[in-house]
C-alpha cells in the first residue's frame, strides 16, 4: 500500500517544494505559538469567569462538566478586566499570521501517505485536525464577533466556549507530542546564525517529510519569512491597541470599528448600544426603584444628586476588546442599599428601561456591590451622562465587564441570604 498512494497524492506533496521548510522553521512558529496561545486560552476562560456564571449570567449559561472552578470576580485592580479581555483579543489577532505561517510550514504533511500507518498516528492526525479546525474556528468566531458581525446571533458564545475546549485539549496533546521535537529542532541551529544568514540552506531530512525531497530554489531567505510574518504581526498589533487607548489613538484601531471616532466632548466616548438601538426615550418622569427584603423607595434624580456623591476614575471594559477610562460620579451602590435596610447584600439585580436585549439587566455580586468606587452613575467627566451613555442613571463598577455596567437603570434589588 506504501508504494501505491492514490494517482496524484504523492505529485501533491511533492509540489510542496519550498527550501525553508524544515523542523527549525516549524519550531521558531511553534515556540511563539507556544508562549502566545496560553495566555490567550487562560484571559479567555477568566473573561468567562468575569461574568459571574455563578448567577447563570455567563454565555453559554449551562456547560455541564466544563464548568469553571467558582469564585467571585475581584474588583481590584480596577484594570483587570481592561486588561484580560483586551489581551485575548489584541494578543489573539497579533497571533494570526504567525497561525498562518505555521500552517504553511506544515502543508506535506497534511498529504502523508499512507494516511493510516498505525493507531497512533490515527489519532495524531486526528488531534492534529482538531488543533488546525479548532484555531482556525476559534479566529474566524472572534473576528466576526469583533465586527460586530453576529451572524450565528448569540449562539457566538456558545461557539466560542466550546471551540475553545476542543482547540485546548488539541493543544495540551500536540505540545506533549511534539516538544521533545521543538526543542532539539531549535537546538540544530542557533537564531542569531540564522538571522545573520541572507542565503538558504535547507534542512537535513526530517522523519516528519517537512524538508522537500526535491528543494525548489529559494525566493526568500528564513531571515526574510520571519521578518514578514512578525510585520504583519506588528502591523496588526499597530491596528488593534487603538482600541484600549483614548483620544486620537482610537482612530488606529482600524480592525476594531466601535467608536473609532465617539465625538467630543464629556461624552465622547464609544458608545456600545445607543439610546434609539435600545429604544430607550427621554422619560421625564423617571423614578429609580431601589429595593430591601421589606423595604422599597423610590428616588427622581434631583434626591439622588442630593444624596452623599462619590467621584472615581473607572474603566469600561467591553467584551469585543476595546475599552475606555472615564470619571464618574454617583451614588455609592452601598449607600443605595443601606438606604433600604440591606447592610450586607450577597448580591444585587438591576434592571434597565431598555425592555428587550440580552443585556438589559445584570446581578451583581457582593463584593461589587459593597466597594466603595462602586456607583450609579449620573455624570461623567464633570456633565450629565448623555442618554447614549445611560442617562438618567447607569452602573459602573470596578473591574466589572461593560456588559453589566446596565444603562438606562429602572430598578435595583439588594438580596440577602434565602431571597439571594
Ligand atoms: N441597558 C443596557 N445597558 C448596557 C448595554 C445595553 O445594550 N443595554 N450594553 C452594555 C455593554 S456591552 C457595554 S460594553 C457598556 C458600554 O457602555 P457605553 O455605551 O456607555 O460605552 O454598556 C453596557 N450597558
Ligand atoms: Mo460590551
Amino acid at each position: 500500500m506504501d508504494r501505491y498512494p492514490p494517482p496524484g497524492a504523492r505529485g501533491i506533496a511533492g509540489r510542496w517544494r519550498s527550501p525553508l521548510r524544515g523542523p527549525w522553521l516549524t519550531s521558531v512558529y511553534g515556540a511563539v505559538l507556544l508562549a502566545g496561545l496560553p495566555l490567550v486560552i487562560i484571559t479567555g476562560l477568566l473573561d468567562y469567569a468575569a461574568y459571574s456564571p455563578q448567577f447563570g449570567q455567563a454565555f453559554p449559561g449551562d456547560v455541564g462538566w466544563l464548568r469553571l472552578p467558582p469564585f467571585d470576580w475581584p474588583t481590584r485592580p480596577s484594570w483587570l478586566f481592561r486588561v484580560t479581555q483586551g489581551l485575548h483579543v489584541t494578543l489573539g489577532i497579533i497571533l494570526i499570521p504567525v497561525v498562518l505561517a505555521k500552517l504553511w510550514s506544515v502543508i506535506p504533511k497534511l498529504f502523508d501517505w499512507p494516511p493510516a500507518r498505525s493507531l497512533a498516528q490515527v489519532l495524531e492526525r486526528l488531534s492534529l485536525l482538531l488543533l488546525v479546525g479548532g484555531i482556525l474556528f476559534q479566529i474566524g468566531t472572534g473576528l466576526l464577533n469583533i465586527q460586530y458581525a453576529y451572524l450565528f446571533g448569540f449562539d457566538f458564545y456558545t461557539a466560542h466556549y466550546f471551540g475553545a475546549w476542543v482547540f485546548t485539549a488539541a493543544f495540551v496533546v500536540h505540545v506533549a507530542l511534539r516538544l521533545p521535537r521543538l526543542v532539539s529542532a531549535l537546538r540544530s541551529r542557533p537564531l542569531r546564525r540564522e538571522l545573520h544568514t541572507p542565503t538558504i540552506r535547507p534542512e537535513p531530512p526530517d522523519p516528519d517529510g517537512l524538508v522537500p525531497a526535491r528543494p525548489d530554489t529559494a525566493t526568500i531567505s528564513r531571515r526574510g519569512a520571519l521578518t514578514l510574518v512578525g510585520g504583519l504581526s506588528v502591523l496588526l498589533a499597530a491596528l488593534t491597541v487603538g482600541q484600549t487607548l483614548d483620544g486620537v489613538w482610537r482612530r488606529t484601531a482600524l480592525l476594531l470599528p466601535r467608536g473609532r471616532q465617539p465625538g467630543e466632548g464629556p461624552n465622547g466616548f464609544p458608545v456600545n448600544r445607543s439610546a434609539a438601538a435600545a429604544g430607550v426615550q427621554m422619560t421625564d418622569g423617571w423614578r429609580l426603584t431601589v429595593r430591601g427584603k421589606d423595604r422599597e423607595v423610590t428616588l427622581g434624580r434631583a434626591q439622588l444628586l442630593a444624596m452623599r456623591q462619590h467621584t472615581v476614575r473607572l474603566p469600561i471594559g467591553c467584551v469585543e476588546g476595546w475599552s475606555t477610562l472615564q470619571t464618574w460620579t454617583g451614588v455609592r451602590l452601598r449607600d443605595l442599599a443601606a438606604l433600604v435596610g440591606v447592610s450586607a447584600p450577597d448580591s444585587a439585580h438591576v434592571r434597565s428601561l431598555e425592555r428587550a436585549g440580552l443585556f438589559n439587566q445584570a446581578t451583581l455580586q457582593a463584593n461589587q456591590v459593597l466597594d466603595g468606587d462602586s456607583l450609579l452613575a449620573l455624570r461623567v467627566n464633570g456633565a450629565d451622562l448623555s442618554l447614549d451613555h445611560g442617562y438618567p442613571a447607569r452602573v459602573i463598577v470596578p473591574a466589572l465587564p461593560g456588559v453589566h455596567c446596565t444603562k438606562w437603570v429602572a430598578d435595583i434589588v439588594f438580596r440577602t441570604g434565602s431571597d439571594a
